[in-house]
This record gives C-alpha cells, sequence and structure tokens, in this order.
C-alpha cells in the first residue's frame, strides 16, 4: 500500500486545482429598460476576461442597445427580450448605451461592463 502520493499525482492534482480557479465562467444578467432607463440593474456588470456574458434585456419600448468596445448592437422590441451573448475577450470598462431613448448624440451609458483582466 502507497502511503504517501507520488510526485506526477500531486502535480496533476495540482494543475487540475489551478486551472479549475481560473476556468471561464458563464454569467447571466437580466436588464430591464422602462423609458429608457433601467430599473433594478447594476450600475457595473463585472467579469473576467474569457467569461461569457448572456445579457438579455426587456424593454417597454422599440430601441438598440449598443455595447461599445465590442461593437455589440441589440435591436429591442417592446416586451421581448432579447439577449446578447458577449464573449469577454477583451479587458476593459465598456459603456452600454441606447441609441433610441437618449438619442446618438447624447449618447449616455445606462451601465457599464467591467471585464477584469486574467
Ligand atoms: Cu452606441
Amino acid at each position: 500500500m502507497v502511503l504517501f502520493p507520488s510526485f506526477p499525482f500531486v502535480a496533476i492534482v495540482l494543475f487540475a486545482v489551478l486551472a479549475g480557479g481560473a476556468r471561464a465562467a458563464e454569467r447571466e444578467v437580466t436588464v430591464q429598460l422602462v423609458g429608457g432607463k433601467p430599473v433594478d440593474a447594476p450600475a457595473v456588470i463585472r467579469i473576467g476576461q474569457g467569461d461569457v456574458l448572456r445579457l438579455t434585456v426587456r424593454a417597454d419600448a422599440r430601441d438598440e442597445l449598443h455595447v461599445h468596445g465590442y461593437d455589440v448592437l441589440l435591436p429591442l422590441r417592446a416586451g421581448t427580450p432579447a439577449t446578447a451573448v458577449i464573449e469577454a475577450t477583451a479587458s476593459g470598462r465598456f459603456p452600454v448605451t441606447s441609441h433610441h431613448a437618449t438619442g446618438l448624440l447624447a449618447h449616455r451609458p445606462l451601465f457599464h461592463i467591467e471585464v477584469l483582466p486574467r
């Protein structure tokens, strides 16, 4: 009987634990827009680089959501949820804007997506 595991076994377990800690995660966030403003939504959605964000938006009017930096445009129809699947390849802080509620020129962020580097 072997009381102490051999070195390769320890190395493999250690590698599995370390690799598991940095594994990409999937995060789901739902945001509701009423009158063009987010309701009960976080001001910042924080995820790690490499994670996948499933961002579902339900609006009470036709609109277009824009995730800057990732150049994701999400068309919104009143009462119909729409989902953008964002693979967080780039780190940084990215504003999410509405193109109809605030207008293309005003373009104020509704909230931010913050991708923390790994
Ligand atoms: Cu925009």
